[in-house]
């Protein structure tokens, strides 16, 4: 197999030069942090006055990590390095819960960030030639605009549908021959189902591959995302603190997600103890962003669960892998003293075929016990009038996931199109139980 680079020299960078370089960024980043109110007395206190006091990357084991609730307390401007009149743009995340957190790019951060999106999207073999719908939500949110101008620096014919309105997704594709979707896992299953509906088949579309992320996923929903629309699925992740899209992404091998060594310092570390994990242990990830200078965020606490492969890519590719994301540190449920990530569950049920393609995880409060209850939409092959072959599927989903988290749940199955779905990332778990308790 021949592999595509963006940019060879800096994708394969012997791992020596590769840090070396690190050790630059580093020290320009914290020198725009120690222009802003948030990081000024945080790195002086821990011995970092100056560029000077960095000397390897070992240093930055001296920097303070950065929290979530750090950003929330700075906002609005408590990361901000440089004058506002510089900023071309800002982001935001969702802020569902609380104030939302706002990164600000100039021009320069804006170039950076696009340039490492067109690595990505080329990197799993795109051309010029492709025409590149992006049917993931715009506005504050990263995933529209980041990806919008990586294909556009690729210099694919962009279409920047947005999510939504299925039927219209389908007339985009066929009139202006997508080759390339970008969205979230959820919608991707959600528009499949839809199409037979919207009149169209697989014979209409030119689709050839699709960029799945923003959520967490299973292998068994790349799978079933590749197998129903006859697609390659890349796993792309992003973070809007990190910029957004265009941190880690899968090349043509499918196999792990390539982080961009050159944009962001890794280190994967115990979330309880902050200390770092063996190679290839599962830990929290924790990103220093080296590529936006205007408003830097240092050994930033993803919350999200993952680990490095150990050995080397065959696509020679110098960057770390990381392994498919098992969740976030505070998705956690604890089911009457059980520790489950809803990823398990995803895991199970998306390796049935009888098993449509959306599900939904509750957890209530019964009496004094907790009680898990998966609802699963079936298949186009299972008749819901049908009781036997119901009950027998819904019986062999039990046990399964008995087998694999040691809960019973009660399972129910449900038509298609029956189950709530989102336009953005989706929301698998209704967790009704009191909080506190
Ligand atoms: O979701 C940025 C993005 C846009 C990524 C488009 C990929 C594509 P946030 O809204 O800040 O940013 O959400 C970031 O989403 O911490 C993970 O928990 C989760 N996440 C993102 N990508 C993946 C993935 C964007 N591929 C949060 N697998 C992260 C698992 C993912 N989880």
């Amino acid at each position: 197999m021949t592999y595509q680079y963006w940019d060879e020299a800096v994708e394969t960078m012997p791992r020596e030069e590769l840090c070396s370089l690190q050790v630059k960024r580093l020290k320009e980043i914290a020198t725009a942090a120690l222009r802003t109110s948030f990081y000024r007395n945080r790195l002086s206190d821990a011995g970092i006055r100056s560029a000077d006091d960095i000397k390897s990357l070992d240093d930055l084991r001296r920097f303070p990590f950065t929290t979530k609730y750090d950003l929330r307390d700075a906002f609005p401007f408590g990361f901000l390095s440089v004058p506002q009149e510089e900023i071309i743009r800002l982001h935001a995340s969702s802020g569902t819960t609380g104030a939302p957190t706002t990164i600000y790019l100039n021009a320069a951060d804006l170039d950076r960030w696009s340039t490492f999106v067109a690595r990505c999207i080329y990197g799993t073999g795109c051309t010029k030639a492709d025409v590149f719908q992006n049917m993931i939500t715009y506005g504050l949110f990263t995933g529209g605009l980041g990806f919008q101008s990586g294909a556009e620096k690729v210099g694919m014919m962009t279409i920047p549908s947005g999510p939504g309105n299925v039927g219209r997704q389908f007339r985009l594709m066929r009139d202006f021959g997508t080759t390339i979707v970008h969205a979230t896992p959820s919608f991707l299953l959600h528009v499949q189902s839809k199409m037979e509906e919207e009149g169209f088949t697989r014979k209409d579309i030119k689709l050839k591959r699709a960029f799945a992320g923003a959520e967490p996923y299973s292998e068994d929903t790349r799978k079933r995302i590749e197998a129903l629309l006859q697609i390659d699925v890349f796993n792309s992740y992003g973070i809007s603190e990190m910029n957004g899209p265009g941190v880690a992404f899968e090349c043509q091998c499918k196999n792990g997600l390539h982080i961009w060594e050159d944009g962001y310092i890794v280190e994967i570390v115990n979330p309880e103890t902050l200390e770092p994990v063996p190679d290839g242990e599962l830990g929290e990830l924790v990103l220093t962003c080296l590529c936006r200078e205007s408003s830097p965020i240092l050994r930033y606490r993803t919350r999200d669960l993952t680990s490095f492969y150990t050995e080397p890519c065959e696509c020679g590719r110098t960057h770390r892998r990381l392994h498919r994301f098992a969740g976030r540190t505070d998705d956690m449920l604890i089911i009457n003293g059980v520790n489950l990530f809803p990823s398990q569950i995803e895991e199970v049920i998306m390796g049935i075929p009888e098993v449509g393609n959306n599900y939904l995880i509750v957890v209530e409060k019964e009496g004094l016990l907790d009680r898990l209850t998966v609802k699963t939409e079936v298949g186009p092959a299972i008749f819901m009038d049908d009781s036997r072959p119901l009950n027998a599927l819904k019986e062999r989903i039990r046990k399964k996931l008995q087998a694999l988290i040691t809960i019973n749940p009660r399972v129910e199955l449900h038509e298609r199109g029956a189950l709530p779905v989102q336009e953005g990332k989706a929301k698998r778990v209704q967790d009704s139980r009191p909080k506190n308790l």
